[in-house]
């Protein structure tokens, strides 16, 4: 029997739908759930659902303080995996940003992200220390790299470390229990700015990235969200 895949989501924008539709078979109302996503990253994300990208941050990386929260509403049946690229933003592979100029310096990440049932607002998912993110770019590889007044990319102190995107990262059925537990982190460590503040947090709702907010600059992330 073919299998029903029917998503759609509006962007917070409202302007935007997907469909994917294979056959006539009907999901049952127990099977949707009206999912609404909040999300906020330093600097920058893409968002997948069972593989399907469904949210890009609409500010681009390359915006100066590129500080914003999305929200998106998913219909979308339940269990479902998320998964984020998440961005600190770095003027390129020394990871520094404003360089050359008196504030040259590494620049730090971080993130947040719950999704609440549409209909009654009950928070059924957020980040916290059970998801699993995989550092896929650090850089600089030595701290030290920020006090260089020609810092250049790959070289000593200002080398970097890439690891290689899995195929199918996004995928419900990916393997993911090889990559590190996410890490909490304080609001006061993170310093969450503009748009942060513009969402009521669950306080189940964590900051988090990698043990290293600030020389780990590219993750992977993944969450699940049960059935309820
Ligand atoms: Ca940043
Ligand atoms: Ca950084």
């Amino acid at each position: 029997m073919r299998k029903l895949l029917a998503m759609a989501f509006l962007l917070s924008t409202g302007c935007a739908a997907i469909e994917d539709q294979d056959s006539g078979e009907t999901a049952g109302a127990s099977q949707s759930q009206g999912v609404t996503a909040e999300v906020w990253v330093d600097n920058w994300f893409v968002m997948y659902v069972n593989g399907e990208m469904v949210l890009e941050d609409s500010v681009p990386i390359t915006t100066e303080r590129s500080f914003n929260s999305e929200t998106a509403t998913l219909s979308i049946p339940l269990p479902m995996t998320v998964a984020f690229m998440v961005k600190d933003f770095k003027e390129n592979n020394s990871g520094l940003e404003y360089i050359g100029t008196n504030r040259q310096q590494m620049g730090d990440g971080g993130m947040i992200a719950q999704f609440r049932d549409t209909t009654t607002g009950t928070v059924i998912a957020a980040t916290d220390n059970t998801m699993r993110c995989l550092v896929v770019h650090r850089a600089p590889i030595d701290r030290s790299c920020v006090n260089e007044t020609n810092p250049v990319a790959g070289q000593g102190p200002c080398g970097f470390a890439e690891t290689e995107i899995p195929s199918n990262w996004t995928a419900p059925d990916f393997d993911d229990s090889s990559w590190p537990a996410a890490v909490e982190h304080s609001v006061r460590d993170v310093s969450p700015k503009d748009g942060y503040d513009a969402i009521q947090w669950d306080s189940s709702a964590k900051l988090v990235w990698s043990d290293d907010l600030v020389q780990d600059n590219t993750l992977l992330c993944r969450l699940n969200i049960p059935e309820r």
